[in-house]
């Protein structure tokens, strides 16, 4: 791409791996900069990239800054995301006017999943995805994730949709859109905090071999668009449903009555669960993050082997 070198800014480390076959995982920066609090959110972000390591990928954790998307950001890169309140949350519609105005971004899951596309990297893991939120009949609030995921060739690991969301909506959404949503070894959705929602997912993914040929059948045929692998939060740490939706239903109430729209909803809720439950909620978010990062380094190994 002509104007590629302007805009992104791939890291050595990453971009020796990518040259010679090595296997790369993509990591986002909202949940950085808007989904965790500080300093818990630089902790885990760095953890996470040794996690990945430990399990033989390299990882590539992407943000803007000064107006660039860098894909493998430095440790003080990663610490300046977390601390500063300057920081854009940066999805699709975002990303021209944070690039031309040279601000500092964190990446969603959509914004990310670009950034990881223009780079070369196909995997790349995550806490949750967006997707269409509750009462979004009326509000209209249905992630750019779930766009994103329609048209870009990532696979996302993910510990499946938060039930902040309408999780049956977002299903039938991602159903229209062609998005396989694969279950790692599970059957059933689950719920971020939980490993039930009460949903099944379209397939059950057995091992990181079988991932990685279902994702090389599919691109291989040349159907575009990524793919949501479902991961199940640990057992030791879940939060039972019936648990955490009274928690949520609570924020929710309090989002409306505040009059919380837009890019600002999630990382409210996120922020208001934790509070309601006593930092509960956050221990469980690590945890599952810890685990998509095993998962998501050893499918990132099985693809790359075929590859
Ligand atoms: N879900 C989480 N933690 C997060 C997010 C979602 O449990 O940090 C972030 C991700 O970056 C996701 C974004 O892409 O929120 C979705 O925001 P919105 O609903 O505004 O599209
Ligand atoms: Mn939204």
């Amino acid at each position: 791409m002509k104007y590629l070198e302007k805009y992104l800014e791939i890291k050595a480390e990453v971009k020796e791996a990518l040259e010679s076959g090595k296997p790369v995982v993509a990591l986002e920066s909202t949940i950085i900069a808007h989904g965790m609090p500080y300093p818990q959110n630089i902790e885990t972000a760095l953890e996470i990239e040794d996690i990945i390591r430990a399990n033989g990928a390299v990882p590539a954790t992407i943000g803007i800054i000064d107006g660039k998307i860098k894909v493998g950001l430095t440790k003080e890169e990663v610490e300046f995301l977390g601390e500063s309140d300057e920081i854009v949350k940066v999805s699709r519609r975002d990303l021209p006017v944070v690039l031309a105005e040279k601000k500092h971004g964190a990446t969603t899951v959509a914004g990310t999943m670009i950034a990881a596309d223009l780079a070369g990297i196909k995997i790349f893991v995550t806490g949750g995805v967006g997707g269409v939120h509750r009462g979004a009949e009326t509000s209209f609030d249905v992630s750019a994730d779930l766009e994103e995921l329609k048209k870009t060739s990532v696979a996302v690991i993910a510990a499946g949709a938060k039930s902040i969301l309408d999780l049956g909506l977002t299903l039938e959404k991602l159903e229209s859109f062609g998005v396989p949503v694969l279950g790692y070894q599970t059957e059933e959705l689950p719920a971020f905090y939980s490993r039930h929602s009460g949903f099944n997912v379209d397939y059950k993914l057995e091992n990181p071999e079988h991932t990685a040929d279902i994702l090389q059948a599919k691109w291989e045929l040349g159907l575009e668009g990524g793919v949501l692998i479902a991961n199940p939060v640990p057992e030791a740490d879940e939060i039972e449903y019936s648990v955490i939706n009274e928690k949520i239903e609570q924020a929710l109430t309090e989002a409306e009555s505040q009059g919380i729209s837009g890019k600002e909803l999630t990382p409210f809720l996120l922020d208001r669960i934790k509070e309601i439950t006593a930092g509960k909620s956050l221990e469980t978010n690590i945890a599952l993050v810890r685990n998509n990062a095993v998962v998501g380094a050893k499918i990132a190994k099985a693809f790359a082997a075929k590859n």
